[in-house]
């Protein structure tokens, strides 16, 4: 019996990396039938011989979608053209992130393709995820967040097309990932990465996901998705368990007013927890 982490998967195939060494092995029939399934980022036991897994040793958390566990960091890829910017995948990223229990991180890419005027737009969006707490980079200036992200186990989040694998490409000229032109990645309705796989990138250990183009948070109570909007909790409302929507005298939609939450992301709320 080894020890290792599952570091990729492809269809019934889960590479195990114990030390410096690789082993596929297959799930055992007794996983199928309790319902529980490795996940890439899973700490499990195997039997080096056969090639099989026998234990999944406790996560520290996991995320659905993509399907991962035990990272500290979830990197938002987010593109601001091509696929366009959209605050509402941002936020719902955010918020099933926080719910898992990982940190989310964000990263703007892109941005080559804005106009001055939208980059001033944009850095206004920046500025204000930066203000509520969360870190905000962009993929032109890779190296504050490298330093970031320095020994840290992460996974890249975000939608097909958004450059996910181009990134990991950026920090690691040697890796040679397939990227997708986004007509043919949208076109065909396909995802280019169609698989997930940590690399070790420095001192980083972070893992290329196939992108999506849905995410729910039907999982989540509305109190659990409210919570998940850090930056209302600054506001508390007259009524202790507000959950800012038809309540009158209520702070948030005060501020919402005011212009110091903002509009969409209190409008992303709505919507979610719908
Ligand atoms: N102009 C510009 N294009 C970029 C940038 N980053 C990525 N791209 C392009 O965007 C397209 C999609 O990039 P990918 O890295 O394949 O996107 P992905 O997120 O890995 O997509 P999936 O694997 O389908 O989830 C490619 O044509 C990249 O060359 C950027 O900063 N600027
Ligand atoms: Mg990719
Ligand atoms: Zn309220």
């Amino acid at each position: 019996m080894l020890k290792g982490i599952i570091v990729k998967n492809i269809s019934d195939i889960y590479t195990v990396k114990v030390n410096q060494d690789l082993y596929d092995c297959k799930a055992r029939g007794k996983f199928r039938q309790s319902g529980l399934t490795p996940l890439v980022g899973d700490a499990v036991e195997i039997d080096p011989e056969n090639h099989y897994i026998l234990n999944i040793l406790e996560r520290k958390n996991e995320l659905v979608r993509p399907s991962i566990s035990n990272v500290d960091v979830a990197l938002i890829i987010t593109s601001v053209k091509k696929p366009d910017l959209s605050t509402y995948l941002l936020d719902k990223q955010i918020s099933s992130i926080t719910l898992a229990k990982i940190e989310p991180v964000i990263c703007f890419t892109k941005l080559d393709l804005l106009s001055k005027n939208e980059i001033k737009d944009l850095k206004k969006i920046m500025k204000y995820y930066q203000q509520i707490g969360y870190h905000v980079y962009t993929n032109l200036k890779v190296k504050k967040l490298l330093k970031y992200l320095k020994k840290k186990t992460v996974v890249l989040t975000g939608q097909t097309g958004a450059g996910k694998s181009s990134f990991l490409n950026q920090i690691d000229k040697t890796l040679n990932l397939r990227t997708g032109e986004i007509s043919e990645a949208l076109g065909r309705g396909r995802h280019t990465t169609r698989h997930t796989e940590f690399f070790l990138v420095q001192d980083i250990l972070i893992a290329d996901t196939p992108g999506f183009s849905a995410l729910d948070l039907n999982q989540y109570s509305k109190e659990k998705i409210r919570d998940s909007f850090i930056e209302f909790q600054k506001y508390p409302c007259e009524f202790k368990n507000c959950m800012h929507l038809k309540e009158h005298d209520c702070e948030v939609k005060k501020q919402v007013e005011k212009g110091n939450i903002l509009k969409s992301r209190y409008e992303d709320y709505c919507n979610f927890v719908k």
